[in-house]
């Protein structure tokens, strides 16, 4: 029935919602029309959500995220409402295929990689599971750059996805909210004689929300992610209008509309520039009045049972200047006293923690919070001085360690550490994976465990098993459907019950079959995209995330010249041949990150037009990554390269997504590497390297030139890549990549691996040389998947953090 309403629909959106007359025409306005078609049939549901909810007694959560990277919409919703054979049904009168239309979609890109996507993949997951949590995030203009490469360089443009439009937003101005900055902090006595504060001679912005819908799987709930736009107020046109300048009161417009104008594209790095914390108060700003303001619409100016009703999950340090905001709140405009702020505020916030690096801790210069939010600096001020009298009490004269727990960091330029902040101001912190959560107990936040042992717990990643397989690789899931029935799209462990079948040969036929067509369509996007011939009957190997010497694209780059170095002596007696593909974009101010995609250029092309090396070894790659290309990259992989510097990636979550569609993950002990391994038992694992414990040990006396002068292979990789074979009419430009090999301070400690991570390639491409036993082994990736579900995160902090 409904495929006709769909049809009739989609026709009444193009006439009278677009005033289109000829559909066909153009995928974009069948892309609107269609958009429009779904979104109807998610306005009502939504609704229903939303009035239930006012109703139910439960908690509501709201994650705070300055990153949600949700990639396309329009497939996601017609798998979640079941809606496929409706849509492809109506797309037939007009020549259509279902792909090709959502091809128009742009994705959202609205952050930098896994931390933005995992708060996407658990909007999927809260939704699906009907949970009342709420996503609070950044409308940005412009979001994750759009990569080319020119001359084997990246190349960055900016990313105008709203230019045409964006059919699953809707604005809601009567929602809006002031957002303050700058003026001054004034004390006062009350009425009643009670010291009180107000922030005064305040510049003011408005945020504006954009509500977009998260459908659940199948199942009528629909949940709301609130991206706010910062606008300009009305009266400061006024002002300026009354003085005379009406031009440049329209002008000041472009200064507060500025705040949420571009995603940073910083990943696991901080960059410390003023508007950057501009957009993070606004976001926790905004977001946070938004919440109390619904609570003194149903409560009035009771907030006894506050507490017990809402949770902020802070998405790293990100948007914790919220703690000093809810203070803020709820003292000056709410007129609560000290105590039962603080009291509703750290037990309400929690915090995750997504990095270890150092550089990637956020801190504020002291300055720049006194100028930007006066009165929020006295917050924290305050926090600090009873937080450290705790401190006192525990450790009683030792100063040493007051410092190093001070929320402050004094020096000559004193900074605001977030993560102090935040965890004082919290009633959880967690880590991403079981090593991550250990090391932030035992190392960086080790002083903060002693002190408050209860509040760590870790919570391993997970991604949304709908995005990351059901809708990347439908034919694999019509296969394990067939055989286990659907349970496993809403219970991934229910997975398991492939790992039988690995023993029915006619079972791994398919599964192969299934794979080499997945292999198929990346052959043709690489083909696409980077104009390079891959052989679906070769070992697709691939790296694809973003750019970081700590995640050792460089170390691939260096088995790639070994292969080519052995192909070219004629050492070929046993190897397997390869297509490696690399991805991923580089920070714009990150000059390394960006010399190793010039690398990985460069030797793609040395290797590709040599004639010797085509039955072996291709090497690409792919431009401008992103989730929409992960969606074809992952079901097309056979080997997953998981190959950071053990101790350095907090989970990954790649990693994840690889396993799921049957690759077999070559890795570290890092990260969440590690319980992929448990799971799927060590036999079909490739693992090399030091752990992280030996890492730590090994960069004592550290001597890389020993380790190259030690290995032949090694030292023949190391003169390729100097001699200038890589970089002929371009002198000099890999140096440093060569110098931080040699470094005894190379912290990434990549030719300490080289030997280990050759002989586990090796390996594996040993074991790919015999067919069955390596689709034994991705069936079992496949079927030892299901921890990996973000639903089992989601449960997860649900269970302990949320007590939902
Ligand atoms: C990250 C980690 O680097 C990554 O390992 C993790 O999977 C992800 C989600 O928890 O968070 N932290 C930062 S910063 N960026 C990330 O992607």
């Amino acid at each position: 029935m409904d495929e006709a309403q769909v049809a009739a629909d989609l026709k009444r959106h193009a006439r009278l919602s677009l005033g289109c007359d000829r559909l066909s025409d153009s995928h974009r306005y069948l892309y609107n029309a269609l958009a429009l078609t779904v979104r109807d049939r998610l306005v009502e549901r939504w609704r229903l959500t939303r009035e239930q909810r006012r109703h139910s007694a439960t908690r509501r959560v709201s994650y705070l995220s300055l990153e949600f990277l949700m990639g396309r919409a329009l497939t996601n919703a017609v798998l979640n409402l079941d809606l496929e054979q409706a849509v492809r049904e109506a797309l037939k009168d007009y020549g259509c295929q279902l792909e090709e239309v959502a091809e128009a979609e742009r994705d959202a890109g609205l952050g930098n990689g896994g931390l933005g996507r995992l708060a996407a993949c658990f909007l999927d997951s809260c939704a699906s599971l009907q949970l009342p949590v709420t996503g609070y995030g950044i409308r940005y203009e412009y979001g994750m750059f759009h990569q080319r490469i020119a001359d084997g360089q990246q190349v960055e443009y900016p990313d105008h996805w709203l230019r045409d439009g964006n059919p699953w937003e809707m604005e809601c101005s009567e929602n809006a909210v002031r957002v303050s900055f700058f003026g001054r902090s004034e004390y006062y006595r009350d009425r009643d004689g009670r010291q009180r504060a107000r922030w005064s001679a305040t510049q003011d912005v408005l945020a504006v929300p954009y509500d977009v819908p998260i459908p659940g799987y199948r199942n009528d709930t629909v949940n709301t992610l609130r991206l706010w736009k910062s606008e300009a107020t009305d009266e400061f046109n006024l002002q300026e209008f009354n003085a005379g300048s009406y031009t440049e009161a329209v002008a000041e417009k472009n200064l507060a509309e500025q705040i949420t104008m571009v995603l940073y594209p910083n990943d696991a790095s901080e960059n410390g520039k003023e508007l950057r914390l501009r957009q993070q108060y606004f976001l926790a700003s905004a977001s946070l009045q938004d919440v109390l303001r619904d609570w003194v619409r149903e409560h009035g100016d009771d907030f006894s049972q506050f507490a017990g009703k809402n949770v902020f999950q802070l998405n790293d340090t990100h948007p914790t200047v919220a703690v000093a905001e809810l203070m803020r709140l709820l003292m000056d405009d709410y007129l609560l006293g000290w105590d039962a702020a603080w009291e509703i505020t750290r037990s309400t916030m929690a915090y995750t923690n997504h990095t270890l690096l150092p550089e990637a801790l956020e801190k504020w210069s002291v300055g720049l919070f006194e100028e930007l939010l006066p009165r929020l600096l006295d917050i924290i001020y305050e926090i600090n001085a009873r937080f450290l009298a705790l401190v006192a009490e525990r450790w009683p004269g030792d100063v040493a360690r007051q410092q190093q727990l001070s929320i402050i960091e004094e020096g000559d330029h004193p900074q605001v550490r977030m993560a102090h902040l935040a965890i004082v101001g919290s009633y959880s912190v967690n880590g991403v994976a079981a090593l991550h959560t250990r090391l932030l107990q035992q190392g960086l936040f080790r002083d903060f465990y002693q002190l408050w042992p209860d509040k760590f717990n870790n919570k391993t990643n997970g991604v949304t098993p709908r995005r990351w397989l059901a809708h990347c690789n439908p034919e694999l899931g019509e296969l394990v459907t067939e055989v286990i029935g659907d349970r496993w799209i809403t219970d991934l462990e229910d997975i398991a019950r492939l790992r039988p079948l690995a023993d029915d040969y006619s079972f791994r036929a398919r599964w192969r079959k299934i794979k080499q067509n997945n292999k198929q369509r990346l052959q043709q996007l690489v083909q696409r995209d980077c104009n390079v011939s891959f052989d679906v009957d070769m070992l697709f190997d691939v790296q694809v995330k973003r750019i970081h010497e700590y995640k050792r694209q460089l170390l691939n780059v260096l088995h790639i010249i070994h292969l080519y170095d052995r192909v070219v002596r004629g050492d070929t007696a046993g190897m397997q041949p390869r297509c490696v593909l690399i991805g991923g974009k580089a920070a714009p101010g990150y000059a390394m990150a960006k010399t190793i995609i010039k690398l990985v250029n460069n030797v793609a092309r040395v290797v590709n037009k040599d004639p010797r090396l085509k039955p072996w070894l291709r090497v690409a790659f792919l431009p401008n990554y992103r989730v929409t290309s992960m969606e074809v990259i992952c079901p097309g992989t056979d080997l997953s390269e998981q190959i950071s510097t053990a101790g350095k990636e907090a989970s990954g979550t790649g990693n994840m997504k690889f396993m799921m569609n049957g690759a077999a993950t070559i890795g570290t002990l890092d990260g969440a590497n590690i319980e992929i391994r448990e799971a799927v038992g060590e036999e079909n694992f490739f693992l090399f390297g030091l752990d992280a414990a030996a890492v730590v040990a090994a960069r004592e006396d550290y001597d890389p030139e020993a380790i190259i002068a030690a290995d032949k292979d090694l030292s023949a990789v190391m003169k390729l890549l100097e001699s200038g074979h890589f970089n002929m009419f371009e002198t000099g430009i890999f140096d440093a990549v060569s110098a931080s090999i040699r470094s005894p301070h190379d912290i990434w400690m990549t030719a300490a691996d080289f030997r280990s991570y050759i002989t586990a390639q090796r390996a594996a491409g040993t074991v790919y040389q015999d067919r069955d036993a390596w689709t034994r082994m991705s069936i079992y990736n496949t079927a030892a998947s299901g921890r990996f579900s973000s639903d089992r995160t989601i449960i997860d902090y649900s269970d302990d953090i949320w007590r939902l």
